[in-house]
């Protein structure tokens, strides 16, 4: 894999995050560039997924060159090994998004028995269609109804009869293709159950059988635990709508006390973000020498904030020990995924203090106050509180807070875009017809420090913007877009003549933001949506996705469910499946008889955009539409 970062010593497109890098070098901190490049060289075995512990016979690895061994001790050739490797990261994906699912699910029926204070019903119109959608009585009051929902949710975790549920909302094209090749998605748990299962040492032993789970498995995440979680979220805390906010890292502000939100989930950072405006505590905040309270986000769990409260992001994925470094943060709070474990370290070189809250995520250095539904109200408040405290121990001397704040908008969901045109769909539908949108593409997942930071998401984003494609994004792509200046009403200007004008008759930037890491069911749902009302399979429409950044075992699950759900989808980093043909051949070019779709790999993110413009207009072509 091409490294630019070690080619060339670059980390990142964005001067703020090089001056506070500078900073952490000054002050003789360590970053997780250093610990990358420390590293090196990674282990040749391990990037081509020719290595394995899953027992204690090994580790095992397989040469790829011939000369050493070609079999684990239990026999399992490359083929086996890199299967095996690839369908354990999607497993962990899985768990890891449905889990998050989960919580959302038990704080609802908390809410539901009244046992959640400060938690309850934002969206009612969402719960009334969820609850139609799940069989659940409509003439129920509010609680109950969430309740039975809640409890109607739960099934799908479970050894569930049927297909889960929110597969119904795909053309039955797609289920169809699903069923012939045995990967309809059952209950969440039982998939991801049995892909462990099955890549135990001694079950399943074929390849292809094992990668067709996989994919069975990474549906039932993207159409089961994320879209749960997607879903009540909104029901909780409500649907995102178009809001207006900033991002960079001086959304963090030398005179007031600043508290991060860092993480996935919205269950503790809504009831911080309500705690910042209790008086009390703004008023002890203002005794303690300080203007105010100032809330902003990081990674998902600010997506999270950002799209309901309007909360400023400060930014995405590489860039969460920078934000301890500024020496400005009274407090960060996290919950659980992508939160680096040297957190707790750094916070202890400055005032900072380090909140863990979620009962399954303890990390070294930090204070953990576990959340429940019961406590979450109390939980957010005591939360603040020590924040606000915590401002006499800031060392000004220490703080440096570069560069200025981007605007931009977010909050995309797919209700607000259907209202935007109109109540229907058929404005997009027909800008696609015309040509003047030539397609869609999804631009999501993560930073990796073998990417120049935020350089894949940027220069892929805005060659297809000025190609007249509309982007979609979540996770830390959004991030990255938004720091561009892409989520501006005013960046129709970088577009494409076509995208541009559809963009100012519509008010909206080119770049749709829809959402944290989970929220990618909104995008997979759109698809959906825009397939139903064209009478065709998902597989048939203009769309792409790309990860030009991705790093973890979360993005390789969201990739497949979107490649399994008709979605062509191009990555950035290479996945570690070169140690077996039959593997590789199998994701770029075996899956499209069966799927519809296919993955591809490409590093440069302008060949990448070319790519995708390709693929788009020979799916207008296929369509019957002008093409390019
Ligand atoms: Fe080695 Fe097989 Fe055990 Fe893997 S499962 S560590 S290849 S013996
Ligand atoms: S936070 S999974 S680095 S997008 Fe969702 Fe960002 Fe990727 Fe985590």
């Amino acid at each position: 894999m091409d490294n630019q970062f070690l080619k060339n010593g670059s980390i990142s497109i964005h001067p703020d995050v090089l001056a506070l890098k500078d900073k952490a070098q000054k002050e003789g901190l360590e970053t997780i560039w250093e610990r990358f490049a420390a590293q090196q060289p990674q282990c040749g075995f391990c990037e081509l997924g020719l290595s394995c512990r899953i027992c204690v016979m090994g580790p095992c690895r397989i040469d790829p060159f011939g000369d050493g061994p070609q079999r684990g001790v239990c026999g399992a050739d490359a083929d086996i090994m890199v299967a095996r490797n690839l369908a354990r990261m999607v497993a962990a994906g899985a768990a890891s998004h449905s889990d998050h699912g989960r919580d959302l699910l038990e704080t609802l029926l908390a809410v539901g028995e009244g046992k959640a204070p400060g938690f309850g019903i934002t969206d009612q119109a969402k719960l009334d269609r969820l609850a139609a959608e799940f069989g659940v009585a409509g003439d129920l009051p509010p609680l109950p109804k969430a309740k039975e929902l809640a409890l109607a949710m739960m099934e799908e975790y479970g050894i569930k009869k049927g297909y889960l549920t929110f597969t119904r909302r795909l053309p039955a094209a797609r289920l169809e293709k699903w069923r012939n090749l045995g990967i309809d998605p059952r209950g969440v748990d039982w998939e991801v159950t049995e892909m462990m299962h099955r890549t135990h040492m001694g079950v399943d032993n074929d390849a292809v059988s094992l990668l067709v789970q996989a994919l069975r498995c990474a549906l039932a995440d993207g159409w089961g635990g994320s879209m749960i979680a997607t879903e009540i979220s909104d029901v909780l805390f409500g649907t995102p709508k178009p809001t207006a906010s900033q991002v960079n890292l001086a959304v963090l502000q030398g005179d007031r006390v600043n508290l991060i939100l860092h993480g996935h989930s919205p269950l503790v950072s809504e009831m911080v973000a309500r705690a910042a405006q209790d008086p009390e505590l703004v008023a002890r905040a203002q005794e303690l020498g300080a203007t105010g309270i100032n809330l902003v986000g990081l990674c998902c769990t600010g997506n999270e904030v950002l799209m309901r409260q309007g909360i400023p992001m400060a930014g995405n994925h590489l860039v969460q020990e920078l934000a301890l470094i500024t020496g400005a943060v009274e407090a960060m709070v996290v919950d659980y995924q992508c939160i680096m474990p040297s957190l707790g370290d750094l916070a202890a070189c400055y005032h900072t203090k380090f909140f863990t809250t979620s009962p399954k995520a303890k990390f070294p250095g930090a204070t953990h106050l576990p959340f429940t539904p019961e406590n979450g109200a109390a939980l957010g408040r005591d939360l603040v509180a020590q924040a606000v405290e915590n401002f006499a121990r800031r060392r000004p001397e220490r703080v440096l807070i570069p560069g200025a704040p981007v605007s931009q908008v977010s909050g995309f969901s797919v209700e607000v875009i259907e209202q935007a045109l109109g109540g229907t769909w058929d404005p997009l539908l027909n800008a696609i017809k015309a040509g003047q949108i030539r397609g869609a593409v999804g631009v999501v997942g993560c930073n990796n420090p073998k990417v120049i930071h935020d350089y894949g998401h940027t220069t892929l984003t805005r060659k297809l913007i000025e190609n007249d494609i509309l982007v979609v994004d979540t996770g830390c792509a959004a991030v990255a877009h938004a720091k561009a200046g892409f989520k501006r009403p005013e960046a129709a200007e970088l577009a494409g003549p076509g995208l541009k004008a559809v963009c100012q008759a519509l008010g909206i930037p080119p770049v749709l933001h829809m959402g944290s890491c989970v929220d990618n069911t909104r995008i997979v749902n759109l698809a959906a949506v825009l397939a139903n009302a064209l009478g065709v399979d998902l597989d048939q429409l203009p769309l792409a996705a790309a990860a030009p950044e991705w790093y973890s075992e979360k993005a390789a699950t969201i990739a497949c469910y979107a490649v399994a759900s008709g979605i062509y989808t191009v990555l950035g980093v290479m996945p570690p499946v070169l140690g077996s043909a039959a593997v590789t051949d199998l994701l770029l070019n075996g899956l499209e008889t069966h799927l519809g779709a296919t993955f591809a790999v490409e590093p440069d993110p302008a060949k990448a955009a070319d790519l995708i413009m390709k693929h788009v207009e020979g799916k207008r072509r296929a369509l019957g539409l002008e093409a390019r």
